[in-house]
Formats: structure tokens, sequence, C-alpha cells
């Protein structure tokens, strides 16, 4: 009778020390420095690419003078400064959504992500379309290295590769006319909607003959 209460006993006592570490969410560790690395783990090590929406205390180590932890994401921004080192510790909330993190001064190369519940995917970036005009009395589109002939309507990134003082790249259609300049060369990366219907491209100074079409649907 007396052991079974001392085990209600100690039960009861991890019951309450449980309770108020869930209140305050898990623990992470974000590490920047000394070299050129920079992570966030959890508790076990390991490193944090999905997470559950709720409070998190992160244990932000900043070992360098020239790095720093900058942390972002919905709701959350939250960074060192680059010329200091220390231990932090924030309380963060992290929602539904993608987070990431960067040293700022090396944002291309020192950098993660995670996400936090199951957001929606990203949307995909539009298609790529390539359009040539030069160096000869040449022009063309291509997506994906294939003649255009006929699209969906929507919206597309256009790569102008303009490569004679001769001739440029004028592109008509449904509420879209966009040209480069005759006299000048250079690459010009243009962002159009498509809409339904016949899309014409030309050189302006010999459109007769240095010219092509494509239907969008
Ligand atoms: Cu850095």
């Amino acid at each position: 009778m007396r052991l079974r209460t001392a085990v209600a006993v100690v039960a009861c006592t991890l019951g309450s020390l449980a309770a108020p570490a869930a209140a305050q969410g898990a623990d992470l560790f974000a590490v920047v420095g000394p070299d050129f690395n920079i992570s966030l783990r959890d508790a076990q090590g390991i490193t944090v690419t999905q997470l559950d929406p709720g409070p998190y205390r992160i244990f932000v180590e900043d070992r360098s003078d020239f790095h720093n932890f900058h942390l972002f994401g919905p709701g959350v921004d939250r960074l060192t400064e680059v010329e200091e080192l220390g231990s932090f510790v924030w309380e963060v909330t992290l929602v539904e959504g993608r987070y990431r993190f960067v040293c700022d001064p090396h944002a291309t190369d020192m950098r993660g992500a995670f996400t936090v519940g199951n957001p929606p995917p990203p949307p995909a970036p539009p298609p790529r379309l390539v359009a040539t005009v030069g160096p000869r009395a040449t022009i063309s589109l291509t997506l994906d290295g294939r003649r255009v002939r006929s699209l969906s309507a929507g919206a597309y990134t256009v790569v102008v590769r303009d490569r004679s003082r001769r001739h440029n790249f004028h592109l008509t259609g449904p509420r879209l006319n966009r040209r480069t300049a005759v006299s000048r060369t250079g690459t010009f990366t243009w962002r159009v909607t498509l809409r339904a219907g016949v899309h014409r491209f030309v050189s302006d100074p010999q459109r007769r003959t240095v010219r092509g079409s494509f239907s969008v649907r």
C-alpha cells in the first residue's frame, strides 16, 4: 500500500515537470562560425528541415565577428550583429510556412531553410522562352531548345538575346508590345503575360523576312 502511494507521487512529479517544458516549446540550436558554416539543429543534433507549428526556444551561438545568424519567415525576423560574438536565447513562435536563415554578408553560400507545418508548395516559376535575333538575318523563339509553335496562356519569362546592331526583337500579341532597340545589342529579361491569340515577332528593319509567329490558347 505504501509502495503504491510512492509510485503515484513520482508519477505526479514527472507530470508537473513535463508540463512547463511543453508550454515553453522545443529547443533548437543555431550556430554560425567560426568558419564559413551555419546550422540549425534540434536537441538530437539533427539538422532542422521540418517542424510543427508552436513556440520554440532557439539557442544561438554567434562564434564570429564577420558572420551573423539571421532567421526570418512568417512572424519572425531575428538576427545577431555581424561584428559581435555571443550566445543568445530567442523565444519564437513558428507558424505554418517557410523559414530561412542566412549569414547576411555571405547569404548566397551560408544559408538554410526549413518548413513549419505543411505549407502549400511554392508556385512554379514561369516557363522561360529564349528569343534570339541576329547576328545575321535570323530570328527565333524557343522553349527548352525547341521552336515555339503554340503555348498555353499565362505568365512567361522571355530572355531576349539581341545579337545584332541592325536588328531588334519585337514581340506583339493581345495587349502585348515589347521590343529591343535596333542599334543596340544585349540580353534582356522580360516578364510577360501571354493571352489567347496570334503572336508575332519580327526584326523591325526587315519585318517581311525576319519574322515568326505562334499561337496562344
Ligand atoms: Cu558569413
